[in-house]
């Protein structure tokens, strides 16, 4: 395991108050007393199941419900007409498409719903869909993104209108200036143009727990409770609110323990709303959670981006411009989740980490007969696509030109004086010190020693010895996390700003009430250190409540690594605020004037220059509660709301350095190092911020080498379980080697970034990188993940496998 001593500590300048410090949540999960979803047992709650479709693409002709409806232990079966009739046969999806609830025309991918019963026990429920019998047209599916423009497709949306499947186009960048260097860099005898084409595949979040709900609808109250998987509790309900017209004040959405989000629990999915109308319809509690293979085929999956990309460089190395586009596979029903106007997520910030002339990029949308969904894993909402697409074309412009990538990259980083830095389309990054953050994973790693081992290598490999083939990959990424701002970020109309509220207790101790949703990143521990550290009290002393709309403020949730950066800022501001309150309190305790009051790191507000003169926290809480005199228009107790609208993202970065020993003679792939370096500025809780990175890189591990959710050509999902869907274990994984520098953010209140996804979006190029270059004595320039070892054995071959 990592020793925390043996870390690069390259920031000294690091704020103090923070800490590594045991995550609070632990106590209850790791003695088993974590609540999720299917822990709850309510009074006469029923059991739900989906019936879905084994067929890709097919009309429905009809659906026979009468034998599972005469079973004694079956209390309702739903249908597509059944919703039809309530106008909740389709739902909006968050990317302002629509998606059946439950097929009513056609079936578009194999698992969609098709219908849901509701019986006693869900092994009932389960029995009860044998017994419905549908009867389906088969209809050509189509399954390959790159054929699905092409002239006489079978058209999927037909129910839309639709004579093709084309979704949309989305471009950023100035592409007149963009070609005009590409026809430049074309024309000169100095510069050259890199292409390369590559597939970042259909891959999956794979929570350990699955998707599931359990609505109960008060018969008497009319309120409707939804105990849900959601990383986002109060846009649900209001979205709940709005298809189903209901007032907000008669939802309740309630998003307990989380086993693990990672973008897989943004959405609202049929399977919800089915446990909501089942629940209408019997006038009892109706639980729904779906198993593996139903989370595997039928929720959002992520990444499916064909991309191709141009780069315009002089021969000496200096990147002048970047040309990208890309066929995006989004399924069925255009479900991705992002900001409304980002159809294509953040994926304009390709620009990478370089400090370009000019970019441009295509995005185009396709329907395919899959699974629906499209930014979920750890994603940063396509930044993982977009890091991937520029980190892979600077090797391959260090393959082309005879340069060390390290070096290569080291010219063309963003150097620390052009922050705050405008890319060439459009994204403000913050700030950041790239060349020192790439120095410091070089030097950890000992990047001259091990370019000289591969030498050795290379050089016993072609004297015909047999010997395993060392790989050097490198990548530098730049994140964009915590979306907002508000003005140009939001969720079907819902602005990206959240609230928080915080109370002082008569003894010192305080409640901390955040909108946002952990799913196993430790918020009631890194947000308790926040409001603690401005408080001047223990982080035991603050209790964070989150995840149930009836108590908690208004916010967007956790996604995209937004939670520190938004909620957290929401957290240092209303404790400020509450600490403000508190020395009007304490000048009137110490019958001074608030002018004459200096704040004090221990907690406590004291007369400037008389130590013997000052008040702690608790000592105020409980004198804002007494009779005390207060001044004029000072009511007294200790709390406060806020709400926090980011002036723009956090820009966190990190430099990634992987080693691979791979064995030409059977492709397999061995991780020796990782080496780490991230910079999220100021650390809360550096313990938890390294979790966190070594989430994130095993989950590069996995997409880099083994995983991918294929389709036959008949649409048949080949990813559908764990023995085909593949999750890294701790022997894939080498024993990480993290490094860190600081560079807080200057907008942010207490100078932190967003971390949670950083280590997800900057390690596949890492690994791929690694792989390319282990290869490079047979020539191989690219190939596609996943690098099993059939695709690393034929790229060394010289027929790289294409998707
Ligand atoms: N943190 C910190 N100091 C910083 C930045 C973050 O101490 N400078 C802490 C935070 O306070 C928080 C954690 O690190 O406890 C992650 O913070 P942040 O980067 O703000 O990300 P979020 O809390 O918004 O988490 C979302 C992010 C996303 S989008 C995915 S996907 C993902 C990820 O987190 N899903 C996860 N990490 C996950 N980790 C677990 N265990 N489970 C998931 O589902
Ligand atoms: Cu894109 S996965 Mo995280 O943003 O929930």
């Amino acid at each position: 395991m990592q020793n925390p001593s043996d870390q690069v500590r390259a920031a000294e300048e690091t704020p103090r108050g923070y800490g590594s410090m045991k995550r609070k949540e632990d106590a209850r999960f790791v003695r088993g007393r974590g609540q999720y979803v299917d822990d709850i047992v309510l009074p006469r709650m029923l059991h739900g199941a989906v019936l879905r479709s084994p067929l890709a693409h097919a009309r429905i002709v009809s659906i026979d419900t009468s034998a599972a409806e005469a079973h004694p232990r079956v209390h309702a079966v739903i249908t597509g007409e059944t919703l039809a009739g309530l106008g909740l046969a389709w739902m909006p999806t968050l990317s302002n498409d629509v998606q059946a609830v439950l097929a009513t025309d056609k079936v578009r991918f194999q698992g969609q719903e098709v219908a849901f019963v509701v019986a006693d026990d869900k092994y009932t429920a389960r029995d009860a869909l044998g017994l419905i019998d549908v009867e389906y047209e088969p209809l050509d599916p189509v399954i390959d993104a790159k054929q699905a423009l092409a002239e006489g497709m079978p058209v999927i949306r037909d129910d839309k209108d639709k004579t093709d499947n084309h979704i949309f186009d989305w471009e950023s960048g100035d592409r007149a200036r963009t070609d005009a260097i590409f026809a430049e860099a074309e024309a000169a005898d100095d510069q050259v143009v890199v292409v390369e084409d590559m597939l970042y595949p259909r891959v999956h979040p794979a929570p350990l727990e699955t998707c599931g709900s359990i609505a109960d609808m008060d018969p008497v109250s009319g309120k409707l409770t939804i105990y849900t998987t959601t990383q986002a509790p109060h846009a649900h309900r209001t979205l709940y609110a709005l298809v189903a017209g209901l007032p907000e004040h008669k939802l309740r959405v309630v998003s307990p323990d989380i086993g693990g989000g990672f973008g897989n629990k943004v959405g609202i999915y049929p399977g919800y709303v089915c446990s909501i109308v089942g629940s209408i319809v019997t006038g009892r509690p109706v639980k729904w959670m779906e198993d593996r293979s139903e989370n595997l085929m039928s929720t959002s999956f992520a990444r499916d981006y064909h991309m191709r990309g141009e780069v315009a460089v002089t021969r000496d190395g200096k990147i002048r411009a970047v040309r990208v586009h890309v066929l995006a596979d989004h399924g069925a029903f255009n479900g991705t989740a992002q900001p409304t106007a980002f159809p294509a997520g953040f994926f304009g910030v390709f620009t990478g980490s370089y400090d370009l002339e000019a970019a441009h990029c295509g995005v185009t949308g396709v329907y395919t007969n899959k699974a629906s969904g499209g930014v979920a894993y750890a994603c940063s909402f396509r930044i993982t696509e977009a890091v991937y697409l520029i980190e892979r074309m600077v090797d391959v412009v260090a393959h082309d030109l005879g340069l060390d990538p390290a070096e290569l990259r080291m010219r063309n980083l963003l150097r620390p004086e052009q922050f705050p830095y405008e890319t060439a389309t459009g994204w403000v990054y913050d700030s950041g010190d790239y060349p020192r953050t790439l120095q410091v994973a070089l030097d950890k790693a000992g990047y001259g020693d091990l370019r000289a081992e591969q030498a050795e290598l290379r050089r016993r490999h072609d004297a015909g010895e047999r010997v395993k083939l060392m790989g050097i990959g490198l990548s530098f990424f730049t994140e964009a996390v915590g979306a907002g701002p508000r003005r140009t970020m939001d969720i079907m109309g819902l602005g990206m700003a959240d609230g928080a509220e915080l109370r002082v207790h008569p003894t010192g101790k305080a409640v901390l009430r955040i909108s946002v949703q952990s799913q196993g990143q430790g918020h009631e521990t890194t947000f308790a250190q926040i409001a603690a550290k401005e408080l001047g009290i223990s982080p035991d002393d603050v209790e964070v409540v989150h995840g149930d709309s009836d108590q908690t403020p208004f916010g967007l949730g956790t996604y995209g690594s937004r939670s520190t950066p938004v909620s957290g800022a929401a957290t240092a501001m209303v404790a400020r605020k509450v600490r403000e309150r508190a020395k009007i309190v304490a000048a009137a305790m110490m019958e001074v004037s608030v002018e004459d009051l200096e704040w004090q790191e221990t907690g406590r507000w004291q007369v400037a220059g008389d130590p013997d003169a000052s008040v702690s926290m608790a000592e105020i809480a409980m004198a804002s509660h007494s009779n005390l005199e207060l001044p004029e228009g000072v009511e007294g107790h200790l709390d406060a709301t806020v709400v926090y609208n980011p002036p723009n993202l956090t820009y966190p970065c990190g430099a990634y350095l992987c080693v691979v020993d791979v064995d030409p003679g059977t492709g397999d792939v061995d991780v020796r190092r990782f080496v780490a370096v991230d910079d999220c500025g100021v650390r809360i809780n550096p313990m938890i911020v390294e979790g966190q990175v070594h989430g994130g890189l095993a989950d590069g591990v996995g997409m880099a080498l083994m995983q991918g959710i294929a389709f036959d050509l008949d649409g048949n999902c080949l990813g559908g379980s764990m023995m085909d869907y593949l999750l890294p274990t701790s022997l894939e994984c080498p024993s990480w080697e993290l490094g860190e520098t600081v560079t807080p953010s200057p907008h942010h209140p207490i100078g932190a970034k967003g971390v949670g996804e950083s280590a997800t979006v900057g390690s596949p190029p890492a690994v791929v990188n690694a792989v390319v270059d282990a290869l490079a004595p047979f020539g191989v320039r690219h190939a596609d993940m996943p690098l099993t070892p059939a695709a690393v054995w034929s790229a060394a071959q010289g027929r790289p496998l294409r998707t």
